[in-house]
């Protein structure tokens, strides 16, 4: 029975207990105990004797059933798991894939109690954020496809934008930042056995809702929040859903060829035009960052004329005195 979705085709208006029941075949208390696990999960509900139920406000909180209402996508976010809490939504999706899920799946949790972030790294990820992964089937080799990340990070900064009229910096290969500090971070791993991929599973953290105390100290400098930008909180669902939105629109246009996106992420880049210094494995390369190439990878001019990076950790070298 779908209490929640009789509540909302009624908007603003009282549905009676018994319509209720009838509708779905249940008794009065199976409704009474479906409108509790409703509040229980944050649905502000009315009950009123002779009159019914009325739904006066639902929860911020990126629950399937939300996510859905106005999603304009066919494929990503129309499979979708909410948890409380979880290790990594991208080992979860890992598992979802290796089960066979289909792409577009998403995982989504309010906390995550070991985040992870490259090379081994941890991300952060308490509750108020955005921290969520998708199950990608690529058809086009890993090779033909272009810069997942950078795709994800141009229609992430597209749905910021939409929704704050904030638009943060695209730090290649997988941050936004604000102010130099970085609000969000992507992380794309092959699923798959033996070698073969199956899947690439794209998970995706932003710093929404988080206030200065949220982050431990050693990260205050390096770190920042939509809330502690725009100095308001910001709702997630929306943000979720427009998002689900851009990067479906991107990542299907990427099978016919284009790669606009790329564009996108040179013109509102917070790495081209500047000196920097990229750590790759294990050796640094220091230089002018001039363009993105088609895959993705970062063009510098050095000393010794142009080097392609394929990926690595871009820090700026200031000027020297
Ligand atoms: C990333 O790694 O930026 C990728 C982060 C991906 C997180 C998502 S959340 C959903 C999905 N499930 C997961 O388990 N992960 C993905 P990297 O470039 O390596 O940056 C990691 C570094 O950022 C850390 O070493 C910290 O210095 C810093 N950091 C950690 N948590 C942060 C946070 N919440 N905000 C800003 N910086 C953070």
């Amino acid at each position: 029975v779908d209490l929640l979705a009789a509540l909302r085709a009624a908007p603003g208006e009282f549905v009676s207990g018994r319509r209720l029941a009838e509708e779905a075949g249940l008794s009065r208390a199976a409704i009474w105990k479906g409108i509790e696990e409703l509040r229980a999960r944050g649905y502000v509900i009315e009950a009123l004797p002779h009159r019914g139920y009325r739904l006066i406000s639902a929860p911020d909180r990126p629950y399937p059933e939300e996510i859905w209402d106005g999603l304009t996508t066919v494929r990503f976010g129309r499979r979708a798991i909410y948890l409380p809490s979880v290790g990594s939504t991208n080992d979860e999706a890992k598992r979802l894939a290796a089960a066979g899920w289909p792409e577009g799946t998403l995982v989504v949790a309010e906390e995550q109690t070991a985040g992870k972030g490259r090379l081994g790294r941890g991300w952060l990820s308490p509750p108020g954020g955005l921290w969520f992964s998708l199950i990608l089937r690529p058809e086009l080799s890993l090779a033909e496809l272009g810069p997942l990340t950078i795709l994800a990070a141009v229609a992430l900064r597209r749905a910021i934008l939409a929704e704050t009229g904030f638009g943060p910096l695209v730090k290649w290969p997988n941050d936004l930042v604000a102010n130099g500090k970085k609000l969000a971070g992507i992380l794309a791993e092959a699923g798959g056995e033996l070698g073969r991929v199956e899947a690439v599973i794209l998970g995706i953290g932003l710093n929404v809702n988080q206030d200065e105390g949220d982050f431990p100290p050693p990260l205050r400098p390096h770190a920042t929040s939509l809330r502690l930008l725009l100095g308001r909180p910001v709702a997630r669902v929306p943000l979720l859903r427009t998002f689900l939105a851009h990067f479906e629109e991107l990542y299907l246009g990427e099978r016919e060829g284009r790669r606009d996106y790329l564009v996108e992420a040179a013109a509102h880049s917070a790495t081209l035009g500047r000196r920097v210094r990229v750590v790759t494995g294990g050796a640094a390369v220091e230089g002018t960052a001039l363009r993105l190439d088609p895959d993705g990878a970062l063009v510098l001019r050095t000393g010794e004329g142009t080097v392609r990076i394929l990926t690595g950790e871009v820090e700026e070298v200031r000027a020297e005195e």
